[in-house]
């Protein structure tokens, strides 16, 4: 008899709670009517508890601690996920008809669209774009290209050395030098990349880039280098004018300094110029023998011409960029205006 009861009550407490749903305020009634101190329906249960027989008072009691057990964990779980729903419905209302934020359009940077022309003029003469790590050895760096141990360019205060024995390469020839180890001519390619150089003032940034080319196959003459040379300039910079002059390089035997007519003044003088009519433009030269040598290929047989220049500054000349430092700043009044 007193069992059935325990059972009724069971099943009503079961039912009133799943009537009483997600909302807090109905638990809490329900557990107030079952579980309450003073008047809930287990605190008279457990008073029925002292009247019956002693032969009933065990199985009674076991069945008694059940119901408060269900009823203790299903108040519980019913509160948590009372809980974590009103958590939801306070959550802010997303309103998906609002206009969203319209980011602004980048543009790309000036150093970056003079390579690509650059690039572009010699794919179409046939070379090929390669690249390699920022982080070289030595041997690539300086030693394969004839720079010895007590060249000025090896100086600390030009190079950056890293822990260990690696350093940030200070020109991107090492990268020439690698396509040599790995491929045999005929070679022709362009390099462009960042490089790296312990300089720091109004014309020096000590991260800049450069773009080097290298020609090497069988019969390579300086007149290729000077046709080569010519060709790209006047593309590059419509209309001007090339003189070639004698120069040094470690790494090139002939060498020769490129410069254009003034792209500002035409040639009659100004203050970009220096009132000189020209402006420097490129480094070149017909690579060393030694150089080949280093690498392994076989100098009487192959003959090859070699070029390098700072993109930064061609940037900086074709888009009339008037100091060094805008070029790096990343301020968006500069590169707005190259979208
Ligand atoms: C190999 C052989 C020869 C690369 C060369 C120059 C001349 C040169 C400078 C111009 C301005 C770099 O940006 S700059 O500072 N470069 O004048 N570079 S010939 O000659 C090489 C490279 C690799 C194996």
């Amino acid at each position: 008899m007193s069992l059935t009861r325990l059972e009724e009550v069971r099943r009503a407490f079961l039912a009133d709670l799943d009537a009483a749903g997600p909302d807090a305020a109905a638990i809490e009634e329900v557990r107030v009517r079952y579980a309450g101190r003073r008047s809930g329906v287990l605190q008279e249960l457990t008073a029925v508890l002292r009247t019956l027989p002693n032969e009933e008072k065990r199985e009674y009691g076991r069945a008694l601690n059940e119901l408060k057990k269900l009823v203790e964990s299903k108040l519980r779980a019913a509160k948590e996920r009372a809980s974590s729903s009103g958590r939801a419905a306070s959550r802010p209302v997303i309103d998906v008809t609002l206009p969203g934020h319209v980011p602004p359009r980048g543009a790309e940077h000036p150093v970056h669209l003079v390579r690509r022309r650059i690039e572009s003029i010699f794919l179409r003469m046939g070379y090929s774009v390669e690249d390699g790590p920022e982080i070289e050895d030595d041997w690539h760096n300086f030693e394969a290209l004839n720079l010895p141990p007590d060249h000025p360019a090896r100086d600390d205060q030009d190079t950056f050395y890293l822990p260990g024995s690696s350093l940030l390469r200070t020109h991107t020839s090492p990268v020439q030098a690698r396509v040599m180890e790995k491929h045999a001519p005929p070679i022709r390619i362009v390099v462009p990349g960042r490089v790296y150089r312990r300089d720091s003032d109004l014309r020096h940034s000590p991260m800049f880039h450069q773009l080097e080319g290298l020609v090497v196959d069988e019969g390579i003459t300086f007149g290729h280098l000077k046709a080569t040379l010519e060709a790209f300039l006047k593309e590059l910079f419509h209309g001007v004018e090339v003189r070639f002059r004698p120069s040094y390089f470690p790494f090139t035997e002939p060498s020769a300094e490129v410069d254009i007519t003034c792209i500002f003044c035409g040639g009659k003088g100004c203050g970009v110029c220096s009132r000189s009519g020209w402006i420097e433009i490129l480094g070149s030269g017909m690579v060393d023998p030694r150089v080949f040598e280093k690498i392994g290929i076989d100098a009487d047989r192959y003959t090859g011409f070699a070029f390098g220049l700072g993109l930064d500054r061609v940037a900086m000349l074709l888009y009339g960029i008037p100091d060094l430092r805008l070029m790096f700043s990343g301020d968006q009044r500069v590169t707005r205006q190259f979208a």
